[in-house]
């Protein structure tokens, strides 16, 4: 029986000392497999005579029952030591952002327009919009554009057929007929900005019949050029980036705006690409001005009392210059590998990328 307990001992000790699954497994093959040192022992009762066989028989069955004991609870801890390694490798970041599933992308132009107005926004403008089928009077009339004047040729207006009394109603060439309501009916303050799509009968490279702008419009007492010009300025920095982006106003001409001033902001077209916010070189982004008082009469107000400045931007030609997009057309192939390309995955909120220097209004 000492030979019995010191092999007992020996199997015990080679379980305990069993590191793996697998090295466990080969310890209870070579002790309880079906040839097995205590399945061998097992085999050799058969030999012994009845009284000797039901002892002996008896403590192999004690052994036999306590080595599979001491398996099986090896075998417990093995196996959470496996799993608990296993999670420690596996560890998973419940604080990383879920990978987003969505194939659909927002436009550019789309992208372009909630970026402008966030940036306004923070400002205290609010977003307006009208028809875009306008009336002689609202797209030209009211903005100091008269029958004949050269200025309705410059716009390449489209036509739609006369009504009963011969009026022909025109697919607004601006945004502007959208502040004339505005005015038409509402007390000062204002401040809206109008993001739109506009038309003109011009197709080549540059020039789509269907494109967007941006106007916007501020009335109030004792408005002047300063207000112009910092409002501008802040949102050329605002929606290029650059917080000392250069920025210039240029005198021009508008029926609508007297004064008149283009804005420009500095650039180099240096090696080949342009570089926005740097530079020497300078490149047209709005038109801008004080509302003629004759608008401002025009829509009911006493120019006296009420002053106010607007400006207009081209969307696809600020989303052109921000993003890079090369060829105005492709903004309306409806290209889905475009759309990869240039788009905007949803949910990532404008505000976060373009804002106001400084943040706090
Ligand atoms: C441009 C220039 C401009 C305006 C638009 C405007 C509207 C009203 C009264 C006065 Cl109701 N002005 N709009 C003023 C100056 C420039 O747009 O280059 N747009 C792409």
């Amino acid at each position: 029986m000492q030979n019995l307990d010191n092999l007992t001992l020996e199997i015990l000790t080679g379980i305990e000392a069993a590191t793996s699954l697998e090295a466990l497994e080969a310890v209870r093959i070579d002790v309880l497999g079906k040839k097995g040192r205590v399945s061998l022992m097992m085999r050799e009762l058969g030999g012994m005579d009845p009284e000797e066989r039901k002892a002996a028989g008896q403590a192999l069955n004690v052994v036999k029952d306590r080595i599979a004991a001491a398996i099986e609870t090896r075998q417990n801890a093995l196996s959470r030591a496996a799993l608990d390694e296993r999670l420690a490798a596996e560890a998973i970041d419940v604080s990383l952002p879920s990978r987003p599933e969505t194939e659909a992308r927002l436009h550019p132009l789309s992208r372009t327009i909630e970026e402008v107005v966030a940036i306004f926004a923070e400002m205290g403008f609010a977003v307006a919009e009208g028809p875009d089928i306008e009336s002689d009077h609202y797209n030209f009339t009211a903005l100091n554009i008269p029958e004949e004047h050269p200025a309705r040729q410059e716009h390449d207006t489209f036509y739609l057929p006369p009504d009963a009394e011969g009026k022909r109603k025109v697919l607004r060439t601006h945004t502007s007929p959208v502040q004339i309501r505005t005015m038409e009916t509402t007390e000062p303050p204002i401040r809206i900005i109008v993001p739109g799509r506009t038309y003109r009968s011009d197709h080549d490279a540059t020039h789509s019949p269907m494109f967007h702008q941006c106007e916007g419009l501020v009335i109030g007492d004792g408005i002047h050029m300063g207000h112009l010009k910092g409002c501008l300025i802040d949102f050329c920095r605002a929606f290029f980036g650059v917080d000392d982006l250069p920025v210039r106003f240029r005198p021009s001409y508008f029926p609508f705006t007297e004064p008149s001033a283009e804005v420009d902001i500095g650039c180099t077209r240096d090696g080949g690409g342009l570089k926005i916010g740097a530079g020497d070189d300078w490149l047209e982004i709005l038109g801008s001005g004080m509302v003629n008082p004759r608008v401002l009469a025009n829509c009911g107000y006493d120019p006296e009392k009420y002053q106010g400045f607007a400006f207009g931007m081209g969307i696809e030609r600020i989303a052109m210059l921000k993003y890079g997009i090369p060829d105005l057309r492709t903004f309306y192939d409806s290209d889905l590998r475009w759309m990869r390309h240039y788009g905007f995955l949803p949910f990532d909120a404008p505000s976060v990328h373009a804002g106001l220097a400084g943040g706090s209004v």
